[in-house]
């Protein structure tokens, strides 16, 4: 009986969540007897059943009373506290399984070890750390979130092979592939928030909306330190919730919410704490190459995606350089070949064979 392909599965089962359940994480479940599943589970959107719930419920009639001598496979420690629903570690103590095998233990602050202490107090096996490399890979922003209380931090630029990030001039200049655009519109649908300086803003005239895929539109965070972008800029459009880090004023008007910044300090700490505060769990900077400098220099990334494109620049804005960057695996998108990062100091590192 191969345990670590019943984890895997939950994993998998897992990822239909993609997208959908921010802020929650993403979990799997399944009920093995005998070396067969007998149900499956998933936590398919936020505020709906959690995966060990679905899996009990997916059991048919006719197989329920296999479930005392079945063993619980779940990607996550079970909740313990009464929140959008009731605690699934509740669920297990009244469908009793044999055993419990748990992926990674759940640091939400009202979990936190406490699920797997009703399920042990109710005298059922249970078991913690099988694949937990690859859980935590899978939730890695929602396990940064909440054991480093900052988002997690995704770095994301096109590159010719030259090294040149855009042209001089740096006007709008589309260089990355059809297939890469739509996976950075999936990408977008898939974190909290995303952003961008002043000059890119200005420059490019980017929507930043997740229009290629369907999908949640994340927060758009831009930088206009003295409100000097002009407001008819896409970004200022009012078609997602936006964020603009000024040192002037704060205040909403509609979805646009300004926010005033120290700009004699750091901006990346201060940003830091107000995303932390709205509990947004991952930011993906999207440029310019300044901004990303800085995000490298702070120290503030965990991965970074790079398109090198098959586009060519005799000259241009230098890309940003990476430094303490692992590499974790690279992939043709057509023309393009995308490579991907993570820094050396990640608790969340890349595992092989593992999605984005
Ligand atoms: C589980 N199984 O499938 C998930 C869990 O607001 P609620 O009630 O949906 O609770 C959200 C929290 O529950 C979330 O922060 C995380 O700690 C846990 N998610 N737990 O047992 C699941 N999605
Ligand atoms: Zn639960």
């Amino acid at each position: 009986m191969d345990r670590q392909l019943f984890m895997k599965r939950c994993l998998e089962l897992a990822l239909q969540g993609r997208g959908k359940v921010a802020p929650n994480p993403m979990v799997g479940a399944l009920l093995e007897y005998r070396g067969q599943i007998i149900a499956e589970g998933f936590h398919a959107a936020y505020g709906s059943a959690h995966a060990e719930v679905n899996c009990f419920d997916a059991v048919p009639p006719e197989r329920r009373h296999l479930i005392p001598d079945s063993t619980l496979y779940v990607s996550l420690e079970p909740c313990a506290h009464y929140g959008k629903t009731p605690p699934c570690a509740l669920r297990i103590v009244k469908e009793r399984p044999k055993k419990v095998i748990v992926c990674n233990e759940d640091p939400f602050p009202a979990v936190d070890g406490k699920g797997l202490q009703i399920v042990e107090g109710a005298g059922i096996e249970t078991e913690t750390g099988l694949l937990a490399d690859q859980g935590l890979w899978l939730n890695r922003r929602f396990f940064c979130f909440h054991t480093l209380h900052r988002p997690y931090i995704i770095l994301k630029w096109a590159q010719t092979r030259e090294g040149f990030f855009a042209p001089v001039n740096r006007t709008r200049h589309q260089m990355s592939n059809s297939h890469s655009l739509q996976l950075l519109h999936r990408w977008r649908t898939e974190e909290s928030a995303i952003m961008v300086g002043t000059k890119t803003a200005a420059s490019d005239n980017p929507q930043l909306t997740a229009r290629l895929w369907e999908g949640r539109q994340p927060l758009r965070i831009v930088i206009d330190r003295k409100l000097a972008l002009d407001g008819d800029l896409r970004i200022f459009d009012g078609s997602a919730n936006t964020w603009i880090l000024n040192e002037i004023k704060n205040g909403s008007v509609e979805k646009n919410t300004f926010l005033q910044l120290d700009f004699s300090n750091p901006i990346t700490g201060q940003l830091m704490h107000h995303l932390r505060q709205e509990g947004v769990q991952s930011l993906m900077v999207e440029g310019g190459a300044d901004l990303l400098q800085r995000f490298i220099a702070d120290g503030l990334w965990d991965e970074a995606r790079i398109f090198e494109t098959a586009h060519s620049l005799d000259e241009g804005v230098a890309a940003p350089q990476l430094s303490k960057a692992v590499h974790a695996f690279s992939a043709d998108i057509g023309t393009d070949r995308l490579h991907v990062y993570t820094h050396r100091d990640s608790r969340f590192p890349y595992v092989q064979e593992m999605e984005l």
